[in-house]
Order: C-alpha cells, then sequence, then structure tokens
C-alpha cells in the first residue's frame, strides 16, 4: 500500500505556470543544457527536452547533463518521443503524439513516469482520458512555424471545451506568446506551453519573469 502511494507521488505533476520546451534550433546558437540552466534558475518547474533530428547518442548525452540539473533543482523532467532515453536517463516523464508509440505501449514500458499526450480535438481528449494519460498538450492554440504540419485544432475554443470537460492536468500549446497569453488564460489555460517564446528570447530570465507578471 506504501509502496503504491509512493508510486503515485512520483507521478505528481507540478502545479505551475510555465512548461518550457527546449530545441536546439530556436535556442539563438545556445545549447539545450545552457538553455536548461538559465529555465532552471528562472524557476521554472517543468523542462521537456523536445529535438527530432540529433543523433541517440547526442540526445542521450544532452539528456543525461539536463536529467542531473533538473534533479538537483527538484524540477520535472519529460522527454519527447523517445521512451528508450526517457528510461535511460531516469527522467520523470515521457511526452508521446498521436504517430507515435501507442500509449498502451508506452505504460507498460515506463509505468511509473508521467506520461503526457498531445491532442487536437475533443475525440483525442476523450481518448486520452480512457488511456489514463497523465496529462494532456491541447492544441495548436495558434499558428505557429515551430513545428511542421501542425495538426488542425479548434485552438482556443477547443482549449476552453477541454477547461469544462476534462478533469485531468492539461497543457497548452502552439503559438503562445507573451502577448497572446491572456487570452490562452481566458480561455481556460493555466499551463502554458511555449518553445520559440522562452527558448528563442534574447534573455531568457527576463522573459518568463515578464510573462509571469502579466499572468499575475
Ligand atoms: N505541438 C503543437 S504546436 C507545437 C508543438 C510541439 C510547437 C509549439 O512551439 P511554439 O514555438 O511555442 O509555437
Ligand atoms: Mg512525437
Amino acid at each position: 500500500y506504501d509502496l503504491e502511494i509512493m508510486l503515485l507521488a512520483k507521478k505528481n505533476i507540478p502545479k505551475t505556470d510555465i512548461y518550457a520546451i527546449l530545441g536546439e534550433e530556436f535556442s539563438k546558437s545556445r545549447s539545450n543544457i545552457e538553455v536548461a540552466k538559465e529555465l532552471i534558475e528562472a524557476d521554472v518547474k517543468i523542462i521537456q527536452y523536445r529535438e527530432k533530428d540529433k543523433s541517440k547518442k547526442k540526445k542521450y548525452e544532452e539528456c543525461k547533463a539536463i536529467r542531473a540539473l533538473t534533479k538537483e533543482k527538484g524540477v520535472t523532467f519529460i522527454v519527447n518521443d523517445d521512451i528508450s532515453i526517457a528510461l535511460a536517463v531516469k527522467a520523470d516523464g515521457i511526452h508521446i503524439g498521436q504517430d507515435d508509440m501507442p500509449i498502451e505501449e508506452v505504460k507498460r514500458l515506463a509505468p511509473n513516469m508521467i506520461i503526457g499526450l498531445s491532442t487536437h480535438n475533443e475525440s483525442q481528449a476523450k481518448l486520452a482520458i480512457e488511456k489514463e494519460a497523465d496529462y494532456i498538450g491541447v492544441g495548436s492554440i495558434f499558428n505557429t512555424t515551430t513545428k511542421e504540419n501542425v495538426e488542425k485544432s479548434e485552438g482556443l475554443n477547443y482549449l476552453k471545451w477541454v477547461s469544462e470537460n476534462i478533469s485531468i492536468p492539461y497543457v497548452a500549446i502552439g503559438g503562445i506568446k507573451e502577448e497572446n497569453i491572456i487570452s490562452v488564460k481566458d480561455y481556460g489555460g493555466y499551463c502554458f506551453a511555449m518553445i520559440s517564446e522562452i527558448t528563442g528570447a534574447e534573455n531568457i530570465k527576463g522573459k518568463i519573469k515578464s510573462i509571469r507578471s502579466k499572468l499575475r
């Protein structure tokens, strides 16, 4: 019984405002590790590693280093897509999309990890709940050039529906910027995932401060 509680506790997803996603092609020639350090110093509580084109070895090495940094400061570390790397570095979680390995398989391979699933419409959200995702991504909220072939979504209206109908944690994503974040909040957003706005900011700490002052 105690063990069960411990396992559940492991899945604690921090209640937080900013979900920062690393991607070196957006980070103005700073390394993922440098950006992760700045995010941690800025008191960001969830960091996701998302690299699509690097070698497995490179991804593993970066994730290993970022895991050490995040562990030390109690920051939740999520790996995008790659379950083998998530397991190898003992990440807190794995984030998958609709076209990745099926969630039931990911749960079987990583029963104690936080599992996040991207969703773009109501039926995907309902299915995510049925399959016991720990949280869902909701988007794309706005147009974005960060991701190619972004799945169509009703954006803010879909977010509103999620806020009224879904009881598990959710994270809004896609084109979110300091200048539009309040509209996302108005449609039920409370945790905001961003790549370019944060990872691509000249001054990452300043950007986070300024976003947080808008949210207050
Ligand atoms: N999934 C839906 S939109 C998106 C992802 C990974 C990209 C978000 O990037 P940005 O720069 O915050 O718009
Ligand atoms: Mg994916």
